[in-house]
Order: C-alpha cells, then sequence, then structure tokens
C-alpha cells in the first residue's frame, strides 16, 4: 500500500498575522492534493492538525475543506477489518491521525482531532489501533496521541502495543526523541519504541526516514514553519509518501512553501547608525534574488553596540515591503529591554506559555511536598477553567491518603 505521512500542519497557526496566516493552510492543502494526486492509498498524519486546541470557526471551515477533499477523491479501496469501525471516514481516501501537543486537551475534554472524526472526517486513534485491508493486504496502525513527556514511558508500559502478524505494522506517535532533540526535556529513546515494522513521530519539525534496524524510522516533518530556526532556512517542506511493499519513502515537497532566509550578523562596540546600515544593506542583497512570494528575513544581530540603546526594529524594516523580516536582537543591551522582548515572544505562542505555567506550578508543588493528583492533569484542567472536577479527584486522594495512614497506625 502506498501511504502519505502529513504531520504538522498546525492550521491556523500565525492567525493573528493577516500576510502569514494563510501560509499554515495553504501548505496544507497542497500536501494533501498532492496525496491525493500520487494516488495514495491512505493518509496517515501523526499530530498537530491544528495549531491551537480550540481552534477558531475560520480555521475550522478551512480545515473541513481539506478533509472533505480526501473523501471526494476516488475510492482508495482501504477497507476497515473489524466492522465496528464508523465507515463514514473510508469513502475516498480514508484519514488516520492522532492528536498532537497543540490539539491535545487534558482528561476527558474533547479535543478538535476527536470532532474531525465525529464528523466522520478521519479515524482518531488515541492509545488504540485500527486493521485495515486492501486486495489482502492487511495494515495495524497502532496511534499514541501526544502525552506530556514526563509520563510517556509509563504510558507506553501501559498501552503495550502489540503487533499483528500477518499485518504490517505501524506505530504513530507524537514525542520529543532524546536522539534528536537532546537539549529538550525528553524522556524517550529509539530503544523505548515498539518492535513495529515502522515507527512514524509527529513533533519534530525537519523530516528524516531512516532504517534502525528494529525499525524504519520516520519523521515527516510540518507542513509550515513554525519556529523559524536556522536548520528551517532555505528548505522546502513537505511529505512522505511511503510504499510498504519495498519499505521506501519518498519525499514530497511543497511548492507553496514560504522562503525563508536565515542571517546571523555580529557586532562589537558598533555604532547603532552603523548596524542599521549594515544591516538594511544585507537585506537589499537578499532581495537581489526573486522569490516566489514575499520572502521572511530573520536577522539573528549578536554582539554588542558602542553604547547601552536598544535597537528600533522600524529602522531596520522600513521601506522593505517586499519581505516580512523579523529581528531576533540578542545584542547585549539594557537587561529590561531583553525581558520585554522575550515575553513578548513567548506570549505570541500559548503552548510556550503553558509549558512555563506547568514548570513553575511543578515546582512550587515540590517545594511544599504537594503529592496530590499528578500535576499535569491538575494543570490541564485548572487552563480550562474545569476546576469543579478538580475537587473530587482531591477528596478522592485526601480519602485514600488517609485510609492509608490510619491503616498503617
Ligand atoms: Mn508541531
Amino acid at each position: 500500500m502506498k501511504i502519505a505521512f502529513i504531520s504538522d500542519t498546525h492550521l491556523g497557526f500565525n492567525w493573528r498575522d493577516k500576510e502569514l496566516r494563510e501560509d499554515s493552510v495553504r501548505q496544507a492543502r497542497e500536501a494533501f492534493m498532492k496525496a491525493i494526486s500520487e494516488k495514495v492509498d491512505l493518509i496517515i498524519h501523526p499530530g498537530d492538525i491544528f495549531d491551537d486546541k480550540i481552534p477558531k470557526p475560520e480555521v475550522w471551515v478551512e480545515a473541513l475543506k481539506i478533509f472533505s477533499m480526501t473523501q471526494m477523491a476516488p475510492e482508495s479501496g482501504v477497507r476497515p477489518v473489524s466492522g465496528s469501525v464508523n465507515p463514514l471516514p473510508f469513502r475516498g481516501i480514508p484519514v488516520i491521525a492522532i492528536h498532537g501537543n497543540h490539539d491535545r486537551r487534558g482528561g476527558t475534554l474533547k479535543n478538535p482531532v476527536e470532532a474531525l472524526d465525529a464528523a466522520g472526517h478521519l479515524v482518531y486513534l488515541n492509545s488504540s489501533s485500527v486493521l485495515v485491508e486492501k486486495n489482502g493486504e492487511k495494515l495495524n496502525i497502532f496511534g499514541m496521541g501526544y502525552v506530556p513527556e514526563s509520563y510517556v514511558l509509563k504510558t507506553l508500559r501501559t498501552i503495550a502495543p502489540k503487533r499483528i502478524d500477518g499485518a504490517y505494522n505501524i506505530f504513530v506517535m507524537h514525542q520529543n526523541v532524546k536522539e534528536y532533540l537532546p537539549d529538550d526535556v525528553s524522556f524517550l529513546s529509539l530503544g523505548d519504541l515498539p518492535n513495529f515494522d515502522l515507527v512514524v513521530n509527529g513533533h519534530i519539525h525537519n523530516n528524516t526516514f531512516e532504517d534502525k534496524g528494529r525499525f524504519k524510522f520516520m519523521m515527516p516533518g510540518s507542513t509550515v514553519a513554525t519556529q523559524l530556526k536556522k536548520e528551517e532556512a532555505g528548505k522546502k517542506k513537505g511529505f512522505y509518501i511511503f510504499d510498504t511493499d519495498t519499505e521506501k519513502a519518498k519525499f514530497v515537497e511543497i511548492e507553496s512553501t514560504r522562503p525563508f532566509v536565515y542571517l546571523e550578523m555580529k557586532f562589537s562596540g558598533t555604532e547603532l547608525s552603523n548596524v542599521y546600515t549594515k544591516v538594511r544593506k544585507k537585506i537589499e542583497d537578499v532581495l537581489e534574488n526573486k522569490f516566489s512570494m514575499k520572502p521572511i528575513i530573520k536577522l539573528k544581530l549578536v554582539g554588542s553596540l558602542s553604547a547601552k540603546t536598544n535597537i528600533d526594529r522600524d529602522e531596520i524594516s522600513k521601506g522593505f515591503d517586499d519581505a516580512i523580516i523579523i529581528v531576533d536582537n540578542r545584542l547585549e543591551t539594557e537587561n529590561f529591554m531583553k525581558r520585554i522582548e522575550e515575553l513578548r515572544e513567548m506570549h505570541a505562542s500559548r503552548v510556550g506559555v503553558e509549558n512555563l505555567g506547568l514548570a513553575l506550578l511543578r515546582k512550587k508543588l515540590t517545594e511544599v511536598g504537594y503529592s496530590g493528583p499528578s500535576v499535569d492533569e491538575v494543570f490541564d484542567q485548572l487552563i480550562e477553567g474545569d476546576v469543579e472536577s478538580l475537587i473530587p479527584k482531591f477528596i478522592q486522594h485526601y480519602q485514600q491518603t488517609q485510609s492509608r495512614d490510619t491503616s498503617s497506625l
């Protein structure tokens, strides 16, 4: 079977920016259209379909258009083996998906990927599997949606994904992996992963496909650049088409990827006016190139200025209407301004703020010797404003601790 793996579409990313808001939709749409024209049998999405766990109706409209497209495509002929599966998502080219960290909601709260499943647009796997077949070839797909990193090993042990003999076995997840993000808070190594034929991971936005011996390992990367890191510059986003017969993967580029240029400039005791001149000259040089659409030019400025003054971003970008200029100011300047910038950047991403909040809550609770219900769970419910359902949990926990204390007396 031919399977398209399209990941981290982040529909709705940068929605506040009128110029950039179309990027996530346009690039995801192209990926799905290409998968359809390549006549794949199945599309698997390893998480972060949406950028936000509660997408705006405008984003929903675009998402629904994309997932209707796959269902209007000529029948691929893939069918569920077990009869109890909803037949609706098996129209056209079926889509199978998990939630990522961006479209996850804690506890029993429903997430937007589940909503797409309820509407019959896709099959949502949440620590569960689906067995499908076409012309006698069977495919067992096990999906583990994103779980907070500190839980991932425990979750893997609990769900214990099982291979099915006589089927091609695919494990789909959305986590940090130590071997690929060593600086990050990650708990999971390749060695912890189950013995499936193919393991596919979302979350990490650069693409790779490797033979790890025990299994083939794939990360399709994102269809849109969200982090604007150095590694993403000059590269086209895309997705994989994998053939289960040959176990080979082909990377399909997205033509409509917005061009992204990353520049780092170093200064040492430089006059402010000189910095402006040099940076603007650099931007002019970049704009000598022809771009298919307005490029994003990210400038990282490092080193020091002659005096403790601050960079005025408008002085850098004024007049450059043919580019979207992002200044990453790391020049040694007054600390106060730096802090404000960091906070501003963090505010741009709800996930960033949430991670910070979770870390703070965990730290504070550790300090007071907290031993109640799981911090991740409590935090999830707090950000949803769902305090009501927390109270019984605390009462239950308190009662359990009480009875334990009494019995040990
Ligand atoms: Mn992502």
